[in-house]
């Protein structure tokens, strides 16, 4: 056992330098295509973070590593505990637009056991994320449940005076659900429009949406992402 982690831990590393070397020789030799509007990229500095969470599901910590290998592109690494591994490029531009790193956090978002891994992609009034889950011996993006956006990988969150948009997560009978919320500040009420969507087969498949307009006590739970924990720094 101890010896396959290791090999597997070895070829995770190969992986992560290959992917690395390309874009550090990319932009050794091509310094004209880094745009002179953007002097804040600083290709040079590589940021490492490591993080043990269970991904998989099998009740073992696994090694989540995130590194960045390019001005607005982190390589997400996972070995998990029983020697498997995989990697998933994200593009970012999170350190640019707020200042912070990729990494959001891990969480139990669907109903398949181990943590989803969140990775915010872009930042304006609220944040573009990334959730990258571990499906059959690999790691892969899982789509956000959003009515406004058919098909995108991309789930967003919003937590400001006048607007919030977010997740909330509940379980019922076996079954994992998920309401989408863009609520709007309307006086003492917080207006909007709540989507659920149930996980079934893999994915989360929309079973309604509704127009609310919500007190301030009725919207309270509907706030950032809600009803599960957000695991920052395992
Ligand atoms: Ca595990």
């Amino acid at each position: 056992m101890r010896i396959v982690k290791t090999a597997a831990l070895g070829g995770a590393l190969v992986l992560s330098a290959a992917l690395l070397v390309p874009a550090t020789h990319a932009s050794a030799v091509q310094p004209v295509a880094q745009p002179a509007a953007r002097p804040a990229a600083l290709p040079g500095v590589v940021a490492t973070r490591t993080v043990q969470v269970d991904v998989d599901g099998d009740g073992h910590a696994d090694e989540v590593t995130i590194e960045q290998n390019g001005a607005d592109t982190f390589v997400v690494n996972v070995v998990t505990h029983a020697g498997q591994d995989d990697v998933r490029q994200v593009t970012s531009t999170i350190d640019d637009d707020w200042g912070v790193e990729p990494w959001y956090g891990a969480a139990r978002l669907d109903r398949v056991p181990g943590h989803e891994l969140l990775l915010l992609t872009s930042g304006g009034d609220g944040a573009m994320f990334r959730v990258l889950t571990w499906r059959n011996g690999a790691l892969v993006a899982e789509r956000a449940p959003k009515s406004l956006m058919k098909g995108s990988y991309d789930w967003y969150l919003a937590d400001l005076g006048w607007a919030r948009f977010g997740y909330r997560f509940t379980s019922s009978n076996g079954r994992r659900y998920v309401r989408d919320f863009e609520l709007f500040a309307s006086g003492k009420y917080w207006k909007g429009t709540i989507v659920k969507s149930v996980w079934e087969s893999g994915a989360w498949r929309k079973l309604y949406s509704k127009q609310v307009k919500l007190t301030g006590a009725q919207a309270a739970k509907y706030n950032g992402l809600s009803g599960v924990t957000v695991i920052a720094q395992p």
